[in-house]
């Protein structure tokens, strides 16, 4: 028998909220045996760059290992990005941030979008909850339907820890947060929440006993082209089909023992055709890009 034609499926109702307001919830995602890679994930890569903060694990540092490769392919969060994006879906970017018990810092007040160099701007943030997400701990906060005002630049802001060294002009910020109100996103661990590139949005100190770590995950579709020079390189492709002559995509990573953590379906991953053949070595080094990365976040300029 097919489902009653009025049964609205979670997509349907995350793609009426995010019309309205730009964000939406979709609980139940991921399952607990994907997220306890994810949290061993995030242990080995804390142990392994003990130098970052652990709201500095960006894309560079992971980007040539197999599993963040794994986990951002996912295919039911690739089902979330193509379902708003279309069939022919990219990930450029996705980092965790791990907010520590008691000195996790804030990410304040911002837009995605105007720390991106995308034409056009056809892009999706995809946030996993890895661990759980509160108001206590420093959940993301958004205030609905900001997703309608343009991108603007953010201003520098380093007189108090914060991850971004920037913020969205308090001004405008304080005029949507009184006219609409601000939503605390909580998640349980495998939900997952979406925004739009505009949406005014941010998080606070995690100044609780428990950890808050979420993978922030940027989808765009094929057809969109990464101007940014020098940090978002080389998209990993993840559904459909690229464009001719928009981005190059990198091929996967190979697994190698030492370079990510065991995972269920290593020991094939390397099966796969676009596996990069053995021996090639990825163009990069990672702790040196991350590092450029932040400094560039601290500089302003990482739109460029
Ligand atoms: O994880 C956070 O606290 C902030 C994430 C964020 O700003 C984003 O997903 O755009």
């Amino acid at each position: 028998m097919s489902a009653p034609k009025t049964r609205i499926t979670a997509l349907e109702q995350a793609a009426a909220d995010y019309e309205e307001h730009g964000f939406a919830i979709i609980r139940d995602v991921i399952t607990e045996d994907l997220l306890a890679e994810a949290r061993a994930h995030v242990e080995w890569l804390t142990a392994r760059y003990p130098q970052l903060r652990p709201e500095h694990l960006h894309h560079p540092l992971i980007r040539n290992d197999a599993f963040w490769v794994r986990l951002i392919s996912d295919p039911r969060l690739v089902d979330i990005g193509a379902y708003f994006l279309g069939p022919d879906l990219a990930c450029f970017t996705a980092h965790y941030i791990c907010k520590p018990p008691y000195d996790g810092q804030p990410v304040l007040w911002h837009q995605d979008g105007a720390y991106w160099k995308l034409a056009p701007m056809n892009a999706l943030t995809v946030w996993l909850a890895v661990d759980e997400s509160t108001t206590e701990n420093g959940c993301l906060r958004m205030i609905p339907g900001s997703h309608k005002l343009p991108l603007y630049p953010p201003n520098p802001r380093t007189d108090r820890p914060n991850m971004l060294f920037s913020e969205a002009d308090g001004g405008l910020v304080r005029a949507w947060a009184e006219e609409r109100g601000v939503v605390d996103i909580e998640l349980n661990p495998g939900d997952v929440s979406i925004h739009h590139p505009h949406l005014l949005h941010c998080s606070e100190a995690n100044t609780s006993p428990k950890r808050r770590c979420g993978l922030d995950i940027g989808y765009i579709a094929t057809s969109t082209r990464i101007e940014s020079q020098g940090l978002y390189l080389d998209p990993v492709l993840v559904r459909g089909e690229p464009v001719d002559g928009v981005n190059t995509y990198r091929r996967l990573p190979r697994y190698s023992p030492g370079e990510t953590i065991p995972f269920a379906g290593h020991d094939t991953w390397n099966d796969q055709p676009a596996v990069a053949p053995p021996g090639a070595r990825a163009d990069e080094a990672p702790l040196a890009t991350t590092a450029r990365m932040i400094e560039r976040l601290r500089e302003g300029t990482v739109a460029r």
